[in-house]
């Protein structure tokens, strides 16, 4: 036996002799893949994120409470970050960063451009707009209004109450590729003319009529720019429909998302890879809650007449580009 024979052996019995080889490893910035294999490729998909909601009957107060002490000039975007339970900001899901901003009357949330795309869901308040690129957009309850990667945008609100809305960005992925930024204007409003037919908004009418049109317990619709493609490269959005007493089938989708109710009262039960059981979410008109990737989920709408209207975030479009929409 040579010597380099008898030292591997010993090696791999000897656990201080293992622990040491480990340290020399670690001082030429290596480590051993066998010992960490399974993390890095796990036997089945392990979203970080964990379901979680958010009640609107507690995060408003806590928005008006942020709207008495900081404006929105300042903060520049006053806004309550949606944190996964499992993740730190900005992850709502691995993929899918939300907030909660709030703009009072009289007040601008000041012109900026960065790299990452932003839709907005309008939750509640009249006279708020968003400026994108020189066309200014009235913000209403149920639109979403799109803000495409480096345009000049600002908000402000011309009301007389607050105007509240939930934010969706494509956050997360810019802390893996590291070429976000953002670009101030000199002043706080970008020049803007009133676009009242901006393609940049879609409007919860037209949204709404496309899931009474089908004529099943459980519609959705998935939003789309006029040429057909979804809202951006990165993330996109859908909208559901589940009539009253019906609970949809439990389908188990790549995506994650995230949900906001539009309209009406039920619960969700979602399971995730990680979960033996599925955890129970109950939620009311204007909640929100996040949906781990690769999570059995089913919506139930408890009312006794109408139907419940849900809108979600999804990172569709990540998924498809990767070609990887479809379970293998
Ligand atoms: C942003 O620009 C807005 O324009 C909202 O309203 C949230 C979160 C991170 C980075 C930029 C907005 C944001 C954001």
């Amino acid at each position: 036996m040579t010597t380099t024979q008898v030292n591997q052996s010993n090696a791999y019995n000897d656990e201080s002799a293992l622990n040491d080889y480990f340290q020399s490893l670690s001082k030429m910035n290596a480590t051993p893949l066998w010992t960490a294999m399974d993390k890095i490729v796990p036997p089945y998909p392990k979203p970080r994120a964990a379901p979680t909601a958010w009640a609107y009957s507690v995060m408003r107060p806590a928005l008006m409470h942020a709207a008495s002490i900081v404006g929105a000039e300042e903060a520049e975007r006053r806004v309550l970050m949606l944190v996964n339970e499992a993740i730190a900001a900005p992850y709502t899901t691995d993929t899918i960063y939300a907030g909660l901003q709030i703009v009072l009357p009289g007040e601008t949330a000041p012109a900026h451009r960065h790299r990452a795309f932003a839709l907005r869901f309008i939750i509640e308040g009249t006279g708020g707009f968003t400026a994108i690129e020189g066309e200014r957009i009235d913000m209403r309850r149920g639109d979403v209004v799109l803000t495409p990667s480096w345009q000049w945008h600002d908000h402000g609100n011309e009301g007389s109450d607050p105007v509240i809305w939930l934010d969706g960005l494509d956050l997360p992925l810019w802390q893996h590729i590291p070429i976000n930024f953002v670009d101030q204007y000199t002043e706080p409003r970008y020049p803007s003319e009133p676009a009242p037919d901006s393609a940049a908004r879609i409007q919860w009418k037209i949204v709404a009529q496309a899931l009474d049109e089908q004529r099943i317990p459980h519609a959705i619709y998935q939003y789309h720019l006029p040429d057909g493609s979804h809202l951006s490269k990165t993330i996109s959005a859908q909208a559901e429909r589940v009539e009253a007493g019906h609970t949809t089938t439990t389908s188990c989708k790549v995506l994650s998302y995230i949900y906001h109710v539009y309209s009406g009262q039920g619960f969700s039960m979602i399971k995730t890879p990680n979960e033996a059981t599925a955890k129970r979410l109950d939620w009311t008109e204007k909640d929100t809650f996040a949906v781990p990737a690769w999570s059995e989920v089913s919506h139930t709408c408890t009312m006794d007449s109408g139907a419940v209207y849900l809108f979600a975030l999804n990172d569709r479009p990540m998924i498809e580009s990767l070609t990887f929409l479809n379970k293998p």
